[in-house]
């Protein structure tokens, strides 16, 4: 049945929270057919995603989603009945006001980080009755296993990505739009998305005096362009394009949603970090790199490694060591990083086959969106 959604995110940094709420709201309305309202904080970050948003304006509808810009004060709005905070988000207190009045009370929601962790099989779904509110808010957690919420998938997207990677033009067409130029040799595509990387310079060395000709896309996105215009000793921009030895660099723009997913399928091997693109790289069924959100705690490790350990439970010594060794170096920022890229070149044959095999069981594994209008449809009741 057709319920309302009202889901609020704020852009703290980076792309990931509009990256994440953004995804949940147009699978809520398009694979659902829910009546999803999105209120952002920051227009512009989303404008980047997606490129319909009009950052100057206080509504819109894009994709049958309503999208209000969230700002202070916040207006006397009746209530969804499903409530969705990204990632803990304080609600405006009129709108919590609006919930506890409400006659059916809205199920309110925290929508959590992903993280691999075997203690989020047990936090999936806790609720926190608020002590001075007639309401109950619910943990919620995008995970791996079947006692978490699944991972955000599309429906067709499986497909899609196959028929693309599937189809023998698809690849070179796509890059030539984004005007990547073709070479005579074919090379190893990578994607490049990290954050700033103490081992992007030993990286890069690597794959300029490798064995294998490597050709690195790289969309303009916080300092990565800049790291590189450093260690190049030039001034990258989109559009450019520049060899090292064995390595050429093409820079990007920031591309959209979409336009991001097929960069991911094109890819022999994708770099990618923090939460979203860490889960569409796993779903392009290649294999990834990836650097976590970096935490002054150095969480991000712990995190990396609970990953790792999932990822590479089913693969023999020499690709499990390759791709565990690889993750740390990128996430410990080790100057060790050209070694363990050669290892993980050595391994690439099974890498390769795991990516797919991987891809298939986290997409068995549940999707959230059906997950998540489940969990609140029996809390509705
Ligand atoms: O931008 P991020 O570093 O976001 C992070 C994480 O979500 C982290 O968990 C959170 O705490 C922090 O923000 C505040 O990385 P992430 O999660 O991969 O989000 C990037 C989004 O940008 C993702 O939706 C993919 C999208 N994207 C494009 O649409 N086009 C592009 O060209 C690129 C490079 C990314």
């Amino acid at each position: 049945m057709k319920k309302t959604w009202d889901i609020f995110c704020a852009v703290v940094d980076n792309y990931g929270d509009i990256g994440v709420c953004w995804r949940l709201a147009r699978q809520l309305s398009c694979d659902l057919d829910q009546s999803v309202r999105l209120w952002v904080d920051d227009l512009a970050s989303f404008s980047r995603l997606c490129p319909a948003v009009n950052a100057g304006l206080d509504r819109q509808c894009i994709e049958s989603v309503a999208i209000r810009h969230w700002q202070s004060p916040f207006p006397e709005v009746g209530p969804a009945s499903i409530v969705i905070e990204g990632f803990g988000v304080k609600l405006p207190a009129n709108y919590i006001a609006a919930m506890a009045a409400a006659t059916t009370r809205p199920v309110w929601i925290n929508l959590e980080h992903i993280s691999a962790e075997s203690w989020v099989d047990g936090c999936h779904g806790l609720p926190s009755p608020q002590p001075t509110l007639p309401l109950i808010k619910y943990f919620f957690f995008p995970g791996f296993t079947l006692a978490t919420g699944g991972l955000l998938i599309e429906r067709g997207l499986t497909q899609a990505r196959d028929d693309f990677q599937f189809d023998k033009d698809a690849r070179a067409t796509f890059l030539q739009t984004l005007g990547v130029a073709p070479q005579d040799e074919i090379p190893l595509y990578l994607s490049l998305f990290c954050y700033d990387n103490a081992a992007l310079q030993a990286l890069v060395e690597a794959w300029s005096s490798g064995d294998c000709a490597v050709h690195c896309i790289v969309p303009e996105s916080g300092a990565v362009i800049a790291s590189l215009s450093t260690i190049l000793g030039i001034e990258l921009r989109p559009g450019m394009q520049v060899g090292r030895g064995r390595l050429t660099i093409s820079a990007i723009p920031f591309l959209d949603f979409d336009q991001y997913d097929r960069l991911l399928w094109a890819c022999d091997i994708n770099f990618v970090r923090g939460e979203d693109s860490f889960v569409r790289a796993q779903l392009a069924a290649r294999p990834l790199v990836w650097q976590a959100y970096v935490q002054s705690d150095a969480a991000h490790l712990t995190k990396q490694a609970a990953f790792l350990d999932r990822y590479v439970e089913r693969l023999d010594g020499t690709t499990m060591r390759a791709l565990r060794a690889i993750h740390a170096a990128w996430n410990e920022q080790s100057q060790d990083i050209g070694r363990c890229w050669d290892e993980l070149i050595k391994a690439r044959a099974p890498a390769v086959v795991h990516a797919r095999l991987w891809a298939a069981r986290i997409a068995d594994g549940g999707n959230l969106v059906n997950r998540l209008a489940e969990f609140c449809q029996d809390r509705l009741k």
